[in-house]
């Protein structure tokens, strides 16, 4: 083997930090992207690799070690391509956007926790949930970079953690009505959200592709389980995504279809 090996799920949020890092750094034809099937068992060659996890993404390197966790990932690849640094050199600086980054947690949680609700009963306690993610980011990057609008000079550490996740929020925006409110209080994070999304490093993923992907998401069943009556996961590879209709909206009052979701 020549080139480290990357085995990932091609929209997988946590795979697609490591994208953007590569991407930024110049170096994404370094690395072998591998593309694993999330709605299939794991081969058992990935398992022996893995001694048996399941989550992904895995950096094998080019001498046959494995790497999991995407956040051990990042920091592993800055360090191996120290040219072009994407994480802050100086210790404050570095600590600030640690910080913002270990934020993460709980703002995908409450995302994806409000996405997979299946009692409309529950939806406004799940929306306030997020507009107080939201509100917390705004008053980080106020305290820390009132001027924006990304944490530091450009598009940078905090920006690759978190960007995947305001792309993979477009299904709150189609599923749940999500709109961040036109509110002073969520200007700064709406400026960040905005920059990060525009950022010509993070174009892995299309809104279309995460709507018609994340069906069963908002359905309830995660990482490519199949729901009940189904015989295909929204995360299949075939039929492609583009030749799929868009999803109906309506989650609390209907279950589509393989045939309605074109799969
Ligand atoms: N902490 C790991 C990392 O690398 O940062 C997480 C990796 C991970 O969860 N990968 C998922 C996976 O491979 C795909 S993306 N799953 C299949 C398996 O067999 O484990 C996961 C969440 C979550 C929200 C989103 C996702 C997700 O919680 O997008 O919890 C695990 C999975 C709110």
């Amino acid at each position: 083997m020549t080139q480290p090996t990357l085995y990932h799920i091609p929209v997988c949020p946590f795979c697609q930090r490591l994208d953007i890092l590569l991407t930024l750094k110049g170096r994404r034809d370094e690395i072998d992207f591998q593309v694993i099937d999330i709605t299939r068992p794991r081969p058992d060659w990935l398992l022996h690799k893995t001694r048996g996890t399941t989550a992904l993404p895995v950096l094998e390197t080019a001498d046959g070690r494995i790497i999991k966790e995407s956040m051990v990932i990042l920091d592993y690849l800055e360090d191996v391509y120290p040219e072009r640094p994407v994480a802050q050199r100086d210790p404050y600086r570095r600590a600030v956007e640690n910080m913002l980054a270990r934020m993460d947690g709980e703002f995908l949680t409450q995302g994806y926790t409000w996405v997979m609700n299946q009692d409309p009963g529950h939806r406004a306690a799940l929306r306030e949930g997020m507009l107080q993610q939201y509100a917390l980011l705004n008053d980080f990057l106020l305290e820390h970079a009132a001027a924006g609008p990304f944490l530091f000079e450009e598009f940078g550490w905090a920006e690759a953690v978190f960007t995947p996740f305001f792309q993979r929020f477009w299904f709150l925006e189609y599923y749940e009505d999500f709109e961040l409110p036109m509110e002073a209080r969520y200007a700064r994070v709406r400026a960040w959200v905005d920059a990060c999304l525009a950022h010509p490093a993070a174009q892995q993923v299309t809104k279309e592709e995460v709507v018609k992907l994340y069906y069963d998401y908002a359905k309830g069943a995660g990482n490519g389980a199949l729901l009940p009556g189904r015989r295909q996961s929204s995360f299949a590879f075939e039929p492609d995504w583009r030749a799929r209709p868009w999803p109906p909206r309506n989650k609390y009052a209907h279950s589509a279809t393989d045939a309605e979701l074109g799969l």
